[in-house]
């Protein structure tokens, strides 16, 4: 049996360029998102071009029963699990805090953070028994830094910062690697979420930039996985060249 990845978000952006990378590099994959349709194509696509299984979960990682009973429909030689990538998040909404929605509020905390605690308290067990795995945080520059606007997203993503730690203290004595990929601005589907779906907004956010692309997040967060058993990759902080913090960057 291949070896077997879970990635959370694997309907767009990061999460898909993942699956990709993962299943090139012959893994059988788990995937999850909202977006069953999408989904589907992606599992299609997956086993038609690199000849490795797709099982497809669709749930909302925000609610804890949708996620206990998806894990739970795993077949059990789908519980092998070696790795398991969190990276399904948002922004919602860029505003300042006195007065931004509450409703955006409430989504960022339950998907960056309750959401990336329930899929993991349900895998970590398979992980403890296994005596092996690997957890790879997908976190962000706005879990080291906090910009204008940015106060809630900022506020998940230093809480998954401080969870990956907390994590691989607790998860030491089962051998279970904990890793963080922390990313500067990738073009994905992230600043059409955040601005509400204005395409023209979004579009703004990258011109001129040379951002980085899902697959640089999808390289690296492979490239943690590869190395020996006894080396872990803690936290890897990744930014485009033409950018040197959350604020700076130069647009040409
Ligand atoms: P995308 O919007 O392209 O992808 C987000 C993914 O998360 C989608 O697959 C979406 O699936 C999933 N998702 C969102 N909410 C839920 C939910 N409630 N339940 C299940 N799945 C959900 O954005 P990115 O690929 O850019 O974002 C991926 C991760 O990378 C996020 O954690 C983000 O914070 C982080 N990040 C992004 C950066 C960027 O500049 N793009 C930089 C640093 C970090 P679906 O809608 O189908 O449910
Ligand atoms: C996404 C990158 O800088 O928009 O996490 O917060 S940023």
């Amino acid at each position: 049996m291949n070896r077997i990845a879970l990635i959370t978000g694997a309907t767009s952006g990061i999460g898909k360029a993942c699956a990709f990378k993962f299943a090139q590099n012959n893994y059988n994959l788990i995937l999850t998102g909202r977006r069953e349709d999408r989904l589907h194509k992606i599992k299609v696509k997956l086993e038609e071009e690199y000849n490795v299984k797709i099982f497809s979960l669709c749930f909302d990682i925000r609610k804890h029963d949708e996620v206990v009973s998806a894990v739970a429909s795993l077949p059990e030689d789908w519980k092998k699990i070696n790795v398991l990538v969190n990276n399904a998040g948002l922004a919602a909404g860029l505003d300042f805090i006195q007065t931004a929605d509450l409703s955006d509020w409430e989504q960022m905390i339950d998907t960056n953070l309750k959401g990336l605690l329930y899929i993991s308290k349900e895998i970590i067990p398979f992980m403890i028994e296994n005596k092996e795995g690997h957890i790879i945080n997908i976190g962000s520059i706005a879990g080291k830094e906090v910009y204008p606007k940015g106060n809630v997203y900022c506020a998940t993503k230093h809480a998954v910062d401080a969870l990956t730690k907390g994590m691989r203290i607790d998860l030491l004595e089962h051998g279970i690697k904990v890793s963080q990929i922390a990313p500067g601005a990738v073009e994905t589907e992230f600043s059409l979420v955040r601005l509400k779906g204005d395409q023209n907004a979004a579009d703004k956010v990258y011109e001129g930039f040379e951002s980085l692309v899902a697959e640089d997040i999808a390289e690296v967060s492979y490239y943690v996985t590869t190395m020996p058993k006894h080396v872990n990759i803690n936290d890897l902080l990744i930014m485009p060249t033409a950018q040197a913090s959350a604020t700076n960057l130069v647009r040409r």
